[in-house]
């Protein structure tokens, strides 16, 4: 599907230098929201959407991009990077060679082209493909060739030190270590990981409300706070809370009187949020799929209700779902406040599934949403 002999050919044509051609994927989120910077568990799955990165050196110092997306060319020193992101495309793939200049890496000059096909503001991780390809094509370069997990923290840092999103490991590590035909239930403590197969006869459909959804704008950093204050309420009684992982329902009974009522509920969404996702690997694995749909309802149902981190537009998208032949499982996936549902859908079902949820969601919005039925791919990887 990701062919890169005509990134190449561009690449070729506008630079006179062959490149190498690297690919990392999007993702989309099975079960485990705003759980990963609360040290607890989610269950992505790596997709067939993706961002394509050539690269080739250059010998007078500089940095060139180009984005085939945006038709668009910005130029770097590598000697004289930069110190602030400039709210542009280019800050992913900049803010990756300057966390690792800070690891102690010469970044040469290089040309680098990019094309990608995850739909931006989507909730589907353009940017976590974007960085992730970046680094795997720059450290091609230097020759300090970075495992997985290094590459997704190093990624993680470049949104939360260098583009100034408060984002945690999930969407970095996934397209980082996706596996092809499975999720991965990811303990983002330690960052180990359990691969959860998915079923051959079971379609992930991914439903875009057209919703932008935005993990730099005020709501996610809102929620982080809100949920960090309840522990910080809880690790003051007890100790030994540093972060929600660490915490029970049971220490939301004791404590929960003396916190605001916004973080009792985000807090709740997120400690039984983890317990979900656990079992929802567990379910998957032993093939109990009406398990996994209802743990996927709850979990949308928690997400909207207690972490109001959903909207009507994707309240909806699920609700739609739900009476349709084949349904699983049906939630709004990632960072929330739009963007996208992710249902799993008995395979034979898929594209009726699709064709009918898109109906209806246009009937009811006037919006054509689109509707991708996607394959658990591979992590990323260099291409040829
Ligand atoms: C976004 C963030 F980037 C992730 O780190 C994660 O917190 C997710 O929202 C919510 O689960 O994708």
């Amino acid at each position: 599907m990701h062919d890169p002999v005509v990134l190449r050919s561009k690449h070729l044509a506008r630079f006179q230098a062959e490149p190498v051609v690297f690919v990392a994927p999007g993702r989309v989120n099975l079960i485990g929201e705003h759980t990963d910077y609360a040290e607890g568990f989610v269950m992505p799955v790596a997709i067939d959407f993706a961002t394509l990165a050539a690269i080739s050196p250059r010998t007078d110092g500089k940095i060139v991009l180009y984005s085939e997306n945006f038709e668009e060319e910005k130029t770097f020193e590598a000697a004289a990077l930069p110190a602030a992101p400039s709210k542009h495309w280019s800050d992913y793939p900049i803010g990756v060679a300057v966390l690792l200049a800070g690891e102690g890496q010469t970044i040469p000059g290089f040309s680098l082209s990019i094309w990608g096909d995850v739909p931006l503001g989507s909730g589907l991780s353009s940017s976590a493909a974007l960085e992730v390809v970046t680094g795997l094509a720059i450290t091609s370069l230097t020759g300090v060739t970075y495992p997985g997990p290094v590459l997704a923290r190093l990624c993680q840092r470049v949104e939360n030190e260098f583009v100034g999103a408060n984002c945690g490991i999930m969407d970095q590590f996934i397209s980082a270590n996706g596996k092809e035909s499975h999720a991965l239930l990811l303990d983002c403590r330690d960052l180990s990981f359990k691969l959860a197969p998915i079923p051959a006869d079971i379609a992930i459909v991914i439903a875009n409300t057209m919703v932008k959804h935005s993990i730099a704008g005020g709501d996610y950093p809102t929620r982080r706070r809100e949920s960090e204050a309840a522990c910080a309420i809880i690790n003051g009684h007890r100790g030994g809370v540093p972060f929600l992982r660490d915490a029970t329902l049971e220490d939301l009974e004791k404590w929960g009187h003396e916190m605001e009522p916004k973080s009792y509920l985000r807090a709740k969404h997120v400690i039984t949020e983890d317990l979900r996702t656990v079992a929802a690997e567990k379910a998957l694995e032993e093939g109990n799929l009406a398990e996994v749909g209802r743990l996927m309802a709850e979990a949308h149902a928690s997400y909207s209700k207690d972490f109001e981190g959903s909207c009507p537009e994707a309240d909806a998208m699920v609700e739609m779902a739900q009476d349709l032949p084949g349904l699983i499982g049906a939630r709004l996936t990632g960072g929330g406040f739009g963007g996208c549902t992710v249902n799993l859908v008995q395979r034979d079902h898929a594209k009726a599934f699709a064709e009918k949820l898109g109906a209806r969601y246009f009937a009811k919005f006037g919006i054509q949403p689109q509707i991708h039925v996607c394959h658990a791919s591979g992590g990323a990887h260099r291409l040829d």
